[in-house]
């Protein structure tokens, strides 16, 4: 199994999402890209701790590659967002993207200059990860849980 860290605004919404797609197997909500040890939702939204919402997405590298679930992470949520995501401002909502190892550095940044040569002004973030700080439960499958949809994130063709 491989795993990948993915921010793009608010967690529900690409946590939704990436559950959709065939070949991801476990995805968690967390916090990810910041400077305080364990945070608090309270905490990372009074946008002061450096965190992005992330989602950590454990996918099988046999039945989808880190290519196609990067590419999907950009036409899931609008990477042409500066620190925010449709109604939610603030850093903890930039577009981001945790890469674990140089492949995946890779072809993060081959994806972003793919879009840049397509006119969008990507502001994705490739940057190394360091840690990721599981959420509180009641953020896990958010919606699921609640039977609420998502109000900012759905699938846009880009590629
Ligand atoms: N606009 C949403 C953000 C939730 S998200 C987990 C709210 O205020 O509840 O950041």
């Amino acid at each position: 199994m491989e795993r990948a860290y993915f921010a793009g605004g608010c967690f529900w919404g690409v946590e939704y999402l990436f559950k959709q797609l065939d070949g991801v197997i476990s995805t968690t909500v967390g916090y990810s890209g910041g400077n305080v040890d364990n945070p608090t939702y309270e905490q990372v939204c009074t946008d002061k701790t450096g965190h992005a919402e992330t989602v950590e997405v454990v996918f099988d590298p046999q039945r989808i590659s880190f290519r196609d679930v990067a590419k999907y992470f950009f036409e899931i949520h609008d990477p042409t967002e500066y620190n925010r995501q449709g109604p939610d401002i603030g850093t903890q909502y930039r577009s981001a993207i945790f890469y674990v190892n140089d492949d995946q550095k890779e072809i993060a940044t081959e994806l972003v200059n793919i879009l840049k040569s397509k006119g969008y002004d990507v502001k994705t973030e490739i940057v190394p990860f360091t840690n990721f700080w599981k959420a509180e439960e009641y953020h896990q499958d958010y919606y699921n849980k609640t039977g609420k949809v998502p109000y900012c994130h759905f699938y846009q063709k880009r590629f």
